[in-house]
């Protein structure tokens, strides 16, 4: 496989709901070893440390629920001005930090994407649509929301301006199993395709995968992957605050980020919402790095990879 440059940022960000634990996640995948086995790939690695987010005043949002809302713009600000400084360098792998995160890293590598030409796409690997805005979400935690903000959705009034939209045909949404009504509003006639469990259940994961990175090969696209820990299933991935039962297994995780790898699209990375305080002697960051690493090219057998990552 050919030998890549790995960007670690470290983006504690745990502002985006009310449990507290994510501002840990980025010292436990270190812990669980995610340069060292990006090395022993052959790749190349930076670890950038830890961000903080920008000092910024806002105002309250007029939905009361909506819970550190200065927090979250100041990270959406540092994480989009990373995601484009890193870009141009290698892969940057965002070390999450909750959900929320991914506001500024998507919105980044989406103005990297039109600053390079090239059609930016999304794979949203979650059981949640994330899709929310301040106005909708009735809970407030702003880790439901960073896809409203990215596709341009009204409510984020405080945000930084987005350089660049994400076109929501251009995301694909797999392991979906808990969507609130007012994301269905969005959703169910919407242009995100949409691969929820039952579709997986039927149809196994790689059908709908794959179409999906036909998709994007054929125009050159930039592929940015957002992987939550809940996508797995708990049994597998137990250190996240959101569980929903009867998430992908292990395998169909490995074969999410196998096929990636083989397709060479990926550009960038989040890992989030480990929570290292639920974890079990660190099963969940442990399976969260073997997962990147099968996304940088580990293979039990080297098989003839239709384009290198
Ligand atoms: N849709 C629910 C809410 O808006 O609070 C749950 C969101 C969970 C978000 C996690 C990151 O995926
Ligand atoms: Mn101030
Ligand atoms: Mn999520
Ligand atoms: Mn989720």
């Amino acid at each position: 496989m050919e030998k890549k440059h790995i960007i670690l940022i470290g983006a504690p960000v745990d502002c985006g709901k009310r449990t507290r634990g994510c501002l840990m996640g980025p010292d436990a995948y270190r812990t669980a070893g995610i340069s060292e086995a990006i090395t022993a790939l052959g790749h190349t690695v930076a670890d950038r440390g830890n961000l903080a987010p920008a000092h910024v005043d806002v105002p309250q949002h007029g939905n009361a629920q909506v819970y550190k809302l200065a927090e979250n713009v100041g990270w959406t600000q540092t994480l989009m001005a990373a995601a484009q400084d890193a870009a141009p360098e290698g892969i940057p792998i965002f070390l999450g930090g909750d959900h929320a995160l991914a506001a500024g890293t998507v919105a980044g590598m989406a103005a990297y994407a039109a600053s390079q030409n090239r059609p930016f796409f999304l794979l949203w690997l979650d059981a949640h649509s994330d899709i929310h805005t301040p106005d909708t979400t009735d809970t407030g935690n702003l880790h439901g929301t960073p896809v409203g903000y990215v596709t341009g959705r009204a409510g984020f009034v405080d945000y930084p301006p987005l350089p660049a939209t994400v076109d929501p045909a251009h995301i694909c949404m797999i392991g979906l199993r808990s969507v609130d009504d007012a994301e269905h509003a969005v959703l169910d006639d919407g242009d995100v395709t949409l691969v929820d469990m039952r579709k997986i259940d039927e149809d196994g994961i790689r059908a709908p995968l794959a179409g999906f990175l036909d998709r994007v090969a054929q125009v050159n696209g930039l592929l940015h992957v957002s992987l939550d820990v809940d996508f797995l299933d708990p049994s597998a991935a137990p250190a996240v605050g959101t569980t929903v039962p009867g998430g992908a297994t292990e395998r169909e995780g490995h074969l999410v980020m196998e096929m990636l790898s083989d397709s060479g699209l990926v550009s960038s990375l989040d890992l989030v919402e480990l929570n290292p305080f639920l974890d079990e002697r660190g099963k969940t960051a442990t399976l969260m790095v073997d997962l990147t690493a099968s996304l940088l090219g580990r293979r039990v057998f080297d098989r003839p990879t239709r384009r290198s990552l």
